[in-house]
């Protein structure tokens, strides 16, 4: 475009200056040159040398927006994203059934040899003795009617005394022991003798119902379960003496000594248990 422009003035000034270059040759050049008025084109010059080229022009507008393409292919699957919070606790659930007994299990290693001999012998001791302490549990019990009817439980290596506060006859007396597994006391030594009559001095005492008497034969003691008297006595001095012809039975008072008296009165006694059968 500004090459175009250039153009007419350049061709106007070739043709002005070839003009005025023939004229130079004539005979009235001076005049003719400030006379004519009239300007004459000239011939076509040759075309010019190519020019350089220009600068890139400017940006053009933004055109309208094209169509909507062709739908591409769907991408492929993204990873899995990281994971959520979470969530509240759930309600309990109803309660399964019974699952099915598992298999039995493998045997077990086989035990160690031990000496059994002493193990089971151990053992039989252990069990009398649980044996013992259940049957002594069990006599304590049915031999206590109340707290108050006895003064407590005495012992020797053997016998287990049980004073009974309770007045009874001699036959009643030596049935209340019998249904406890004894019978009325029956002294057979010094020992046996000094523990009951300590006995009774403890509770407060002077006379209890022992196991002795004459019931089957006049003058002929015996004790209670039909044992003999052999060595040991205890009768007081003056006794028995079957006083009134009525004394078949036997108490001892607070200083161990034996006195025969009648059966019938009523009195606290002592009862006797062996160790090995309470
Ligand atoms: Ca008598
Ligand atoms: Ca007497």
């Amino acid at each position: 475009m500004r090459g175009e422009k250039l153009l007419l003035p350049m061709i106007l000034m070739s043709v002005v200056l070839s003009f005025i270059i023939q004229t130079s040759y004539g005979q009235h050049l001076t005049e003719e040159a400030c006379t004519v008025q009239i300007l004459v084109p000239g011939l076509k010059g040759e075309p010019g040398e190519k020019g350089q080229k220009g600068v890139p022009g400017r940006p053009g507008r933004v055109g309208p927006p094209g169509d909507i393409g062709p739908p591409g292919l769907r991408g492929q699957k993204g990873i899995m994203g990281r994971y959520g919070k979470v969530g509240p606790s759930g309600m309990k659930g109803l309660k399964g059934n019974r699952g099915d007994p598992g298999p039995q299990g493998p045997n077990g290693e086989p035990g160690v040899p031990c000496e059994c001999t002493p193990m089971r012998k151990m053992i039989g001791e252990m069990d009398i003795l649980v044996a013992q302490l259940s049957s002594e549990l069990k006599f304590i019990k049915n031999a206590l009617p109340s707290p108050a009817a006895v003064a407590g439980i005495k012992e020797t290596d053997s016998k287990v005394y049980l004073l009974v506060k309770e007045e009874k006859r001699y036959s009643e007396a030596e049935g209340y022991c019998q249904t406890r597994g004894g019978h009325l006391a029956m002294p057979k030594d010094e020992g046996a003798n000094a523990a009951i009559a300590g006995y009774i001095t403890e509770a407060g005492l002077s006379r209890v119902y022992i196991g002795i008497h004459d019931l089957e034969r006049e003058g002929v003691f015996t004790y209670v379960d039909r044992s003999p008297m052999t060595t040991f006595s205890k009768w007081r001095k003056g006794e028995p003496n079957n006083a009134y012809d009525d004394e078949d039975c036997a108490e001892m008072v607070a200083s161990g000594e034996w006195t025969d008296v009648a059966c019938h009165p009523t009195m606290y006694f002592v009862c006797e248990f062996d160790k090995d059968t309470v």
